[in-house]
This record gives C-alpha cells, structure tokens and sequence, in this order.
C-alpha cells in the first residue's frame, strides 16, 4: 500500500526528459515517489494503492523547487546601503568604509542562536510557502570558528524543524573579518583549522569563497579547494561576479559543483564549466540590486553545453530576495533565458548543482517526494506570474510543509 496517492489534472516531471502529463497521479510512499505518470495506467483502484488519495480539482503539480544559492542565515539588514548605493555609493566603497559583509558579521556574531533561527526560519518559510522544498544555505557572516559554527547549526535546525531538504555550505572565505590581525594567518584558521573541526561535526555539506578582486584571490581559494579535496567535501564558488577574475576555469580546475554568478566569465569559461559538469548559477536579483550593466554570457553557456541553474542568491547585502520564482522571471527578463531552462534551473541543474540529482529535482520514481501543487495550469506560469503566491500545497519527503490558507 502506498501512503499516499495524489490525482492532479496535470503534472510536469521534470528530469532530463520532461513531460507535462494530464489526467495524473503521483503517489508517495516512505517519502519517495512511488509512482508518477497518466492516473489511467494505474495497476489498481486508487482507494486500493493507497491508504489516502487526494483529488485536486484544479491546478498542476510539479516537483518541489531547489535554492541552490542563500546565504539566508544572517541578523539585521542594511537597508542603509541600499539608500546609500542609490545614492551613488559603490558596493566596493561600502565594504572598504567598514559597512557591507563587515556588518552583517556584526550583527550576526552578536545573535544568540535562538534569535538566529527566528529571523532564518521566517525568511525559509516565505521561500517554502511558494513552492520551495530544498534550501542550501552558506555560512560566511561568522567568520570565527564559533559564530560560523552556529551558522551551520542553525541552518540544519532548519532543516529539522522546517522538514525541507537543507545543503549547508562552509562560506569558509567571505570576507576578511575586520579582527582578523594577519590575513594568512586568518586564512589558514579558517581553511586548515576551522573546516576540518566543522566538517568532522557533520555541518559541511560543501564548501565555497568569494573570489572576488574586493574579497579573496585564486591563490587563497586554491588553499580552500586543496583542503576541501583531502576531506572530499564539494566545492562551490562565487566567481567573475564584478571583475574577471578567472573564477569559472578555476571552479572547473577543481571540478566544482557549480560556479556562480558569472558575469564577467569569458568564453574559455564558459567551455571549461560544460567540460568540467560544473553547474553555471546564475543569480540575477544581486543583478539588479547592484544596477549592474554586465551580464553573463548565457548565450556562451548555451552554445557550450554548460548546464544552467537560477537562485535567489537571498542576502541582506546584494540580493534581497524572498521568492525563487521571481528570480526565474528576473533570469529571463534580463539574462534572456529560456522558459523551459529557468524551469530547469530550479528543479533538475539546480539538484546538480547541489550534487543531490539522484535523489532530488524530478518527479520520478524513488526519487524523493518533493512536490508543489500549484494554481496555475501550466509550467511556464511559475515564471510568467511575477511574485505572488501560486503555490497551494507544498510536500517535502511525502508530509505537507506547507498549505497555503484558502480565502473565501
Ligand atoms: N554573494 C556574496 O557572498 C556577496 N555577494 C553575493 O552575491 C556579498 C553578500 C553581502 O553583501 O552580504
Ligand atoms: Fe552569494
């Protein structure tokens, strides 16, 4: 007996090949997908597979929608640089007065856990409620052993509590702390001391740096990449976002989960990202946030083979953004996406990008059963409607997480 089978008027699979089913069924059982696929090719009676069907009249299922990119753990918000960006201030000249990163580390350093989990947990659940099921979140405004430490922990408390799939990602190079006395010095706590003691505690699912001209160099990422191999975490890396900095061939160098951001990628990148499988994340809310006028090189991507994956890039610096799918909009707006790669960008690249694509990302047999019944009657609608809250029901690993309270 399945514990659950659901009749949809529609479903969108998903996956390498995927199909928009009518007249559906998807049944669940030890949080797995059973079955997917026409309810007329059932083997039985609906009320004689499972121990509970649920009809909907309306709407389509797809699978739950993945995050791969948040750096949703934080206190406070600098809705003061926002001001002062609009203003003419640049994001680099912020970070160098001692504001940007340096004062979300504050703020967050000084966060109890508790009080952490709060402000994570209600930005998580506005993720949820329009249709996300998996989350990964990176650490990175700690930036000492302890406060990066009750980052991760908080993050997996999330994932607990919340019943969503949580990737926690040691952010381990962000930004050189304000305390950090001698920059080698603080690199090598933070890569050679600090990761192996959170790794060994079970709070690192990957690793990741901010390669950036402002923030750390190739030199000190590779120190990071090199120590992550030895413990055989992934790698991740925030690369070419403001400057070339040949972030995307290093990413690939390292055969990297994914390399994120992108602007600035040249075209040997781009190449290097398809041959390598590392996943190109493209983040197009901090984007817009920075008024930025250099975008990635989609069509280089595309024409490369590259796979592609849109996040929020959630952040309170650069990317403030409460709702993948409009991320799915930003990306086709502005980095011309195609409907059918933004949904792609959220479902299956995006469990690439995770390296959770034997268990994630379609709605398929022994996959996990992660699903959204929404209000809409086909998949490019997830894009279509900017914001909002299309999503009806939410179900992560078979229990609902979410059910959206119906107006009358
Ligand atoms: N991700 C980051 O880590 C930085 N930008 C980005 O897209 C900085 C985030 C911040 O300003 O807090
Ligand atoms: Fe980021």
């Amino acid at each position: 007996m399945w514990d659950c089978l659901w009749i949809a008027p529609r479903l969108w699979t998903g996956g390498n090949s995927p199909t928009l089913v009518e007249d559906a069924a998807l049944a669940s059982q030890g949080g797995r997908i059973a079955y997917s696929g026409p309810a007329s090719e059932l083997p039985d009676a609906p009320s004689r597979l499972a121990r509970e069907v649920r009809r909907l009249a309306h709407g389509l299922v797809t699978p739950g929608l993945i995050d791969c990119h948040t750096h949703l753990v934080f206190a406070g918000q600098r809705a003061d640089e926002y001001r002062q960006r609009l203003g003419g201030v640049s994001y680099a000249d912020i970070a160098a007065r001692g504001g940007g990163i340096a004062g979300s580390v504050r703020a967050t350093r000084a966060a109890s856990a508790d009080e952490l989990y709060a402000l994570a947990a209600a930005r998580a659940r506005q993720l949820i409620a329009d249709g996300v099921t998996t989350i990964e979140i990176k650490s990175g405004y700690g930036l000492d052993l302890e406060s990066e430490r009750k980052m991760l922990k908080v993050a997996r408390r999330l994932g607990r509590s919340l019943g969503l799939t949580v990737r926690t990602t040691y952010l381990a190079l962000h930004s050189l702390p304000p305390d950090a006395g001698d920059r080698a010095a603080w690199v090598h706590a933070a890569v050679a001391e600090w990761l192996p003691q959170l790794a060994a505690e079970g709070l690192v699912d990957a690793v990741d740096a901010y390669h950036e001209g402002i923030a750390f160099h190739a030199d000190e990422v590779r120190l990071l990449f090199n120590a992550a191999r030895a413990l055989n975490l992934p790698l991740r890396l925030h690369a070419d976002q403001l400057s070339d900095q040949q972030g995307a061939a290093l990413a690939a160098e390292f055969g990297a989960l994914s390399a994120d951001h992108l602007e600035y990628t040249d075209a040997a990148g781009c190449a290097a990202l398809a041959r390598a499988g590392t996943v190109a994340v493209l983040l197009p809310a901090a984007y817009l946030v920075l008024k930025e006028t250099r975008k990635p090189p989609v069509a280089q991507l595309r024409a490369a083979g590259a796979a592609m994956a849109v996040a929020t890039d959630l952040n309170p610096g650069t990317s403030p953004l409460l709702s993948l799918r409009t991320a799915m909009s930003l990306a086709i707006g502005l980095f011309d996406l195609t409907i059918e790669e933004a949904l792609a960008g959220v479902t299956s690249h995006a469990a690439r990008a995770l390296g959770i694509a034997d268990t994630h990302g379609c709605l398929a047999p022994g996959r996990r059963a992660d699903f959204v019944c929404w209000d809409a009657e086909t998949p490019a609608e997830l894009c279509y409607w900017i914001g909002g809250t299309l999503a009806r029901e939410v179900v992560a690993g078979g229990n609902v997480i979410h059910s959206r309270p119906e107006h009358h």
